[in-house]
């Protein structure tokens, strides 16, 4: 063997043992980092079990809470159990908080459509919510246009044909709203229009009645053709003497107010749950529509939307 030979053999060890210890390197890189994905998913897996089943447990006690006070009682008010704002409850490994609202204390944008006919009253309402907003109040044509079930577009309205020839084309959806968010299809309802409306506005399942314990007060104030003066004593009376029925509003009111023009109640049938969820790193936010029905049968959830769940990330804990 002579020298040259002997050095180069020397040199393919050399590389040879470098190469095995760079793959040795990278396994044992990758093996970590396999095992720690899998510790990391492992750990994400049960946390959200766990805030679902609590998320679950939450729903429940609401439905409890609603159809025992249903049978207590046939008037709601902010009075109530339910009502009542109840602190962040810790759990194992994180907290769970969990609010309960009249949905009916908010204008039901369904209401505009009543009997499969749009409802005038409701229609004059929703102008005068627009307008106190310092909306413009011809956006009622375009939402009006959109659950009806026909395809004459009214006056300042927009119907298929108006979307059809729209980027992406798209066609009126000729029923009632499913979401708050679906407004954002409606000629007219940009995004800063939804965002200044979504504190006043719901989307319930059917036409339904305002409830008058509840109702927030700009919703109270679009309900009266001219707004009445001096409702602030009626608003701090409400809290703690209820309105017992339709009559007991009319007298409870300031004198000399007008009487409302739209279709009013004191009691609910649907209530907005927000519940609040931190296990671990997820924090997550769902929100429930809660049925509980005129006829008496249990209150249940209709639906629940949880927002995108959120992980922290290091820099988030870090902040
Ligand atoms: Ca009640
Ligand atoms: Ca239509």
């Amino acid at each position: 063997m002579t020298a040259n030979s002997h050095s180069h053999q020397r040199g393919i060890v050399l590389i040879t043992a470098i190469l095995i210890v760079v793959i040795i390197a990278s396994v044992a890189a990758t093996l970590g980092l396999a095992q720690q994905v899998w510790l990391r998913q492992t750990e994400n897996f049960v946390d959200r079990a766990q805030a679902d089943s609590l998320r679950y447990s939450a729903i429940n006690w609401v439905a409890i809470l609603l159809t025992r006070d249903a049978k207590d009682n046939k008037v709601d008010h902010l009075d109530e159990l339910w009502a009542k704002q109840l602190p962040p409850l810790p759990t194992e490994g994180g907290m769970i908080a969990v609010a309960i609202r009249d949905a009916q204390s908010l204008f039901n944008l369904n209401n505009l459509i009543r009997n499969n006919a749009p409802s005038p009253t409701d229609i004059s309402m929703f102008q005068r919510l627009l307008t106190a907003q310092g909306l413009d109040p011809a956006l009622v044509y375009t939402l009006l246009d959109w659950i009806d079930q026909d395809s004459q577009a009214s006056q300042g309205g927009a119907e298929d044909v108006d979307y059809l020839a729209g980027s992406p084309p798209y066609r009126a959806a000729n029923q009632l709203l499913t979401s708050i968010d679906e407004l954002r299809l409606i000629r007219g309802f940009t995004p800063q229009v939804v965002e200044k409306l979504r504190p006043l506005i719901t989307v319930l399942p059917k036409s339904t009645t305002i409830n008058v314990n509840t109702a927030i007060e700009p919703v109270l104030l679009a309900m009266f053709p001219s707004p009445p003066a001096g409702l602030d004593g009626f608003l701090k009376n409400r809290e703690t003497q209820p309105i017992k029925d339709q009559g007991d509003f009319m007298k409870q009111l300031p004198a000399g107010s007008p009487a409302p023009q739209v279709a009013y109640g004191i009691n609910t049938e649907y209530f907005l749950v927000t519940i609040g969820v931190r296990i671990g790193r997820l924090d997550r936010r769902s929100e429930v529509l809660v049925e509980r029905p005129i006829s008496g049968q249990p209150a249940h959830a209709l639906w629940f939307r949880t927002n995108p769940v959120q992980i922290q990330t290091k820099t988030d804990e870090n902040t």
